[in-house]
């Protein structure tokens, strides 16, 4: 596939660069990294993201060009003569509003992802579910097609923000030797680690840290005898806060930090329905679980989940399923 996806860069001129719906840091930190080398290599690229990225996101967006879909996006299609599907494995996890475009890109639709069982809807499709985050897979994508020396500073930046977020800061079980060599890689060309890491961890806002000192305070749930632990927050309690899109991200880590604790559950209450995120380690594995029961997928370890009922209803069925989530281990 890596041949493949050389063979087409050569040909391609302008191209269209995507990622899912809620885009985190891999997401972005992929799109970025993918734009910057396709400059690199002297074509033209555009950026679409579905929604707005929290704003901790925004500064690595500065110097790219880019559209939020949801927000109108006027350019002539048709001059595009590929669609890159950056970090999602199925044209839905773009969105219900975005979905259709991308099904109906009329040229080269290539995927560069790590999530597991990808669809098909790609013509080319470079899925590598081992490796810890898209953002290592571009860089060794670039690597494997020869072109390491197109791999700047600005490139790394973005390949470093999506390995950090994508691993919780090189702790996941994803990590492997090969991130690292990655890593050195990309401090020996002079990426800056140090303003990455602040840029993502040092930007709290009072009334962030107050949402998430509620939450845990007042709104965790543990499940005597088992590993399990939950956090749910209504809109009514997200508004006290001056909630901001990010405020409650990592929040679901916070439980699995607890000693004893091996499956975290975070409920979040949306307008149009819960966000659910899970997150398991040892032999807990939650993908199957939330996709058999909240509408959702993701890894073994961190999955997301959606359901339409209230949030009291939906917390209700996850308590009553808490027992077969023990079992399937
Ligand atoms: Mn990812």
């Amino acid at each position: 596939m890596i041949d493949a996806l050389r063979l087409h860069l050569n040909k391609s001129q302008k191209v269209l660069i995507t990622t899912h719906k809620s885009p985190d840091g891999d997401a972005i930190g992929s799109v970025v990294s993918w734009y910057f080398f396709l400059k690199n290599m002297g074509k033209e690229a555009h950026i679409i993201i579905p929604d707005r990225p929290a704003d901790f996101l925004l500064p690595f967006l500065k110097d790219v060009e880019y559209s939020i879909f949801d927000q109108g996006f006027e350019q002539d299609i048709t001059c595009f003569d590929t669609l890159y599907c950056l970090d999602y494995n199925g044209a839905g996890r773009v969105g219900k509003d975005m979905e259709s475009f991308v099904l109906e890109f009329p040229e080269t639709k290539i995927m560069i992802d790590h999530h597991p069982h990808p669809q098909d809807f790609c013509e080319i499709m470079v899925s590598r579910p081992d490796v810890c985050s898209t953002a290592q897979l571009i860089f060794e994508c670039i690597e494997e097609m020869g072109f390491i020396h197109l791999l700047d500073v600005p490139v790394g930046n973005g390949i470093y923000l999506g390995m950090l977020t994508d691993t919780g800061s090189f702790r996941f079980p994803s990590v492997k030797a090969k991130t690292h060599e990655v890593l050195a890689y990309l401090l020996k060309i002079g990426v800056n680690h140090v303003q990455i890491h602040e840029a993502i961890y040092d930007v709290n806002t009072v009334s962030r840290l107050q949402l998430r000192g509620y939450a845990i305070a007042e709104k965790l749930e543990l499940f005597p005898g088992l590993p399990i632990g939950l956090i749910s927050l209504s809109l009514d309690e997200l508004r006290r806060f001056d909630y901001q899109k990010g405020d409650t991200e990592g929040l679901v880590n916070v439980i699995l930090s607890i000693e004893g604790i091996s499956i975290a559950a975070f409920f979040v209450e949306h307008e149009d329905g819960i966000k659910i995120s899970f997150r398991s380690k040892g032999k807990y594995f939650v993908n199957e679980f939330s996709a058999k029961n909240f509408m959702g997928g993701g890894h073994q370890y961190a999955a997301g989940g959606f359901s339409n009922d209230s949030l009291s209803v939906t917390i209700d069925r996850f308590r009553s399923l808490v027992g077969e989530l023990t079992q399937m281990a």
